[in-house]
């Protein structure tokens, strides 16, 4: 079939605009709303690449600046409408952000504000800790991780962490408005974003044992059917202290403080001091303590293969916040072992450099956006660094491999392939920013216009944004609320080429990369949702946003 992808969304101004046919068309037109030709010109020959398999010709429309609503027409077919405006993702970043609203936990939710989306209380009752004969614990609130109801310490830290070091690199991010309760602080109100940080942060000192250590994760012991949160009436347990989630809570906590003390001073105090109480943990508990579901437990696992890059993560965090030396003589301990252990590693879980690396497993990325915002000079940060823009150039290469512009190797079509490119997204903003230099903006934004349609799928990975949004999340509310169609901002997980799920299994395993995937809500290795799916674009649109070419800031 003849197709012509674009950013079903739409373009800022003054940024690179590509339509990407797979069929030779020679000319090109860009239409207006009343059918009117604005601009033409000649699709170019790109070929056939790895990821995409298709043949594909690239037009590029960059001088159409003027505000309006378009569609690319060639050979007979037309791409579906699309906007060009500086205001064309300011819905976007709303939706995005009011997600983890919506994925609230326990009795947060308000009709007023979730409108048909509300849902009643859930998981309220007490948890027990699992293969302890000890008392229950209250830890309700927080998020729902994803599809499922569970809520994972890592996934949850690594998730307010994207949203906070964006509040920390991208300060406007505090005036995105979006419509979620008003939180009154010793010192005024909060910012939308850091009110909904707090939920998560509020739910995980209630993961915090009295010895500092973190349980890894609070489920029912399988997943519960396709029902809504209100019906899962299953007993909840605490699953066993890991020392990845004990040091994500001690980083995450740190970060946390930097920036809610400019609005209580009380509860910053109380989060540094369940930083440090986690960090005490991990200095008595030196050797690793990983995490494997039990026996007759089936929830999510998140077990990672070391826990040194968790333990970088909170030195580093710990360094920004306090200052203090001994932080920093860790994180270079820490830094020594991580390298070491990159090298040597049988299983590299990871495609590019350890310390850009910013997933729920791999965090040292997540320490070294710490080192730079601290910005010292020392071997260390000067090594972080040149690790950020050695990393850039490696995907910028990537992403002259293929006609989408897209900074993405074939290996990089896993589980959550999209939070693979938004990782990769943080990654090119922080060079950009430490290189004061707008070269890597072209392939951020191509990374935006794949996710938003640009794509072999023709398919927006975000609900209710694009003309062919998908609709059909792995994500149990969804499923079973009755409701055309999913609130508006999820992230899929997007194509996978291992196809870990039944319903997947029916693609050809021999598909190009990219079309790996089906927007079936059975589909959960291919289109469920998660926080950490979400908090990442956050942080990219708000670098696109704020600091961006779009709308004419200079980079700082
Ligand atoms: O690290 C390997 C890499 O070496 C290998 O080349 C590549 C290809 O197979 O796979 C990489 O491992 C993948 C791993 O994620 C690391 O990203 C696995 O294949 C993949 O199966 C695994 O997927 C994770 C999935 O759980 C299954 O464990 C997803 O990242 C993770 O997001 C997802 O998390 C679930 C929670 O458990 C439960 N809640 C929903 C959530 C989202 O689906
Ligand atoms: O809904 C679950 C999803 O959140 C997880 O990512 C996935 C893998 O752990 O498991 C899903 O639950 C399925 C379960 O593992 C097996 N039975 C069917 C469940 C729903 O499709
Ligand atoms: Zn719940």
């Amino acid at each position: 079939m003849n197709s012509i992808w674009v950013n079903q969304v739409g373009y800022l101004p003054g940024s690179k605009k590509r339509a990407i046919l797979n069929f030779d068309a020679g000319e090109f037109e860009v239409t207006d709303e009343d059918g009117k030709a604005v601009l033409s010109g000649h699709a170019e020959h790109f070929g056939t690449d790895e990821i995409s398999g298709e043949d594909v010709y690239v037009a590029v429309f960059d001088e159409l600046q003027t505000d309006g609503v378009y569609r690319v027409n060639a050979g007979g077919s037309s791409s579906v409408a699309f906007r060009i405006s500086a205001g064309a993702y300011d819905t976007l970043m709303k939706d995005l952000l009011k997600c983890f609203y919506y994925l609230r936990c326990g009795d947060a939710l308000d009709p007023k504000y979730a409108g048909e989306y509300y849902h009643a209380p859930c998981h309220l009752s007490p948890a027990k800790v699992f293969g302890e004969d000890s008392p229950e614990v209250d830890v309700t609130g927080g998020w729902h991780d994803a599809g499922d109801f569970g809520r994972y310490s890592t996934a949850g830290a690594v998730a307010i962490a994207h949203l906070l070091y964006g509040v920390r690199f991208f300060a406007d991010l505090l005036n995105v408005d979006y419509d979620i309760p008003k939180v009154d602080m010793e010192r005024g109100t909060l910012p939308d974003i850091l009110a909904e940080a707090k939920v998560e942060l509020d739910f995980l000192f209630k993961m915090q044992r009295e010895d500092g250590g973190v349980w890894h994760k609070v489920t029912t012991l399988r997943h519960a059917d396709f029902i809504m949160p209100e019906d899962d009436h299953d007993d909840l347990y605490l699953f066993p202290v890991s020392s990845m989630a004990t040091a994500d809570i001690a980083a995450v906590f740190a970060l946390a403080y930097t920036i809610y003390k400019d609005y209580d001073a009380a509860y910053a105090d109380k989060l540094l001091e369940a930083s440090l109480k986690a960090y005490t943990w991990l200095e008595t508990h030196p050797e690793p303590l990983m995490f494997r579901n039990p026996p007759g437990n089936g929830t999510g696992e998140y077990s990672e293969d070391e826990d040194i890059s968790n333990r970088f993560w909170a030195a580093c965090s710990l360094h920004e916040a306090t200052g203090e030396d001994k932080y920093l003589k860790d994180a270079c301990a820490r830094y020594k072992s991580l390298a070491d252990y990159d090298a040597h590693a049988a299983r590299k879980g990871y495609q590019g450099n350890v310390f850009t690396c910013m997933g729920w497993a791999e965090v040292a990325g997540l320490g070294s956006l710490s080192l730079i915002l601290k910005d010292d000079n020392n071997a260390l940060t000067d090594s972080i660094r040149q690790s950020f823009i050695s990393e850039a150039d490696r995907l910028c290469a990537n992403a002259r491999k293929n006609g989408f512009n897209l900074c993405m190797a074939r290996e990089d079509f896993i589980w959550g392939s999209n939070m693979e490119l938004l990782k990769y997204m943080m990654i090119l903003a922080i060079a950009g920013r430490l290189d004061k230099t707008d070269k890597y903006n072209d392939v951020i934004l191509s990374g935006i216009d794949y996710l938003l349609g640009m794509n072999s799928m023709d398919t927006s990975y975000v609900t209710g944004h694009g003309e062919h949004a998908y609709k059909n999340p792995h994500l149990r509310p969804t499923a079973v609320d009755g409701i055309d169609e999913p609130w508006p901002g999820l992230v899929s997980g997007g194509p996978n080429t291992g196809l870990q799920d039944a319903r997947a299994k029916a693609i050809d395993p021999d598909s190009a990369p990219m079309k790996c995937y089906l927007d079936h809500e059975d589909c959960y290795s291919l289109n469920e949702i998660t926080i950490y799916w979400n908090s990442p674009f956050v942080f990219v649109l708000a670098y696109v946003l704020y600091l961006g070419t779009g709308r004419g800031n200079t980079l700082g």
